[in-house]
């Protein structure tokens, strides 16, 4: 099934001038960029973005890194894009990613592992909505 999963490139990726060389393993991997945009995060958009994890004791580091620097978010389609892109990644700590993935080829450590993507298919339309009009995500 044709879906669409939101995916954010962290801090620590734009900060090394990563963009491209992260959308060319999404592109290669074949989902399609239908949406895109650098912002600065506010604090307030971090803590909502990430509220699921704010008992975890990283709450507090993860949400001053994701506004530390500009990041990168953006719209994936693609068959199976939640679950494509979640292989794309790969694993949380880059340390256990697979080989050919983003936090495999481009993250530093667990907290700062380069890339973000909706882990279902109801929060990929939460996540979307949070950053994205309908008229900004072109198909
Ligand atoms: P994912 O980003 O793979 O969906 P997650 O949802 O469990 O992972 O965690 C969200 C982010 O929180 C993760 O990308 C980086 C940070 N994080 C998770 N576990 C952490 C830990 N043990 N120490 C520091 N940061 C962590
Ligand atoms: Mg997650």
């Amino acid at each position: 099934m044709t879906e669409r999963t939101f995916s954010i490139i962290k801090p620590d990726a734009t900060r090394r001038n990563l963009t491209g060389k992260v959308n060319a393993v999404i592109e290669d991997a074949g989902l399609r960029i239908v949406a895109q945009k650098r912002i600065r995060m506010s604090r307030d958009q971090a803590e909502k973005f990430y509220e699921v994890h704010k008992e975890r004791p990283f709450f507090g580091e993860l949400v001053d890194f994701m506004i530390s620097e500009p990041v990168v978010v953006q719209v994936l389609e693609g068959e199976n894009a939640v679950a494509r892109y979640r292989e794309v990644m790969g694993a949380t700590n880059p340390a256990q990613a697979a080989d050919g993935t983003i936090r495999k080829l481009y993250a530093e450590s667990v907290g700062e592992n380069s890339v973000h993507g909706s882990d279902s298919l109801d929060n990929a339309e939460i996540e979307i909505a949070q950053f994205f009009t309908d008229a900004e995500i072109v198909g």
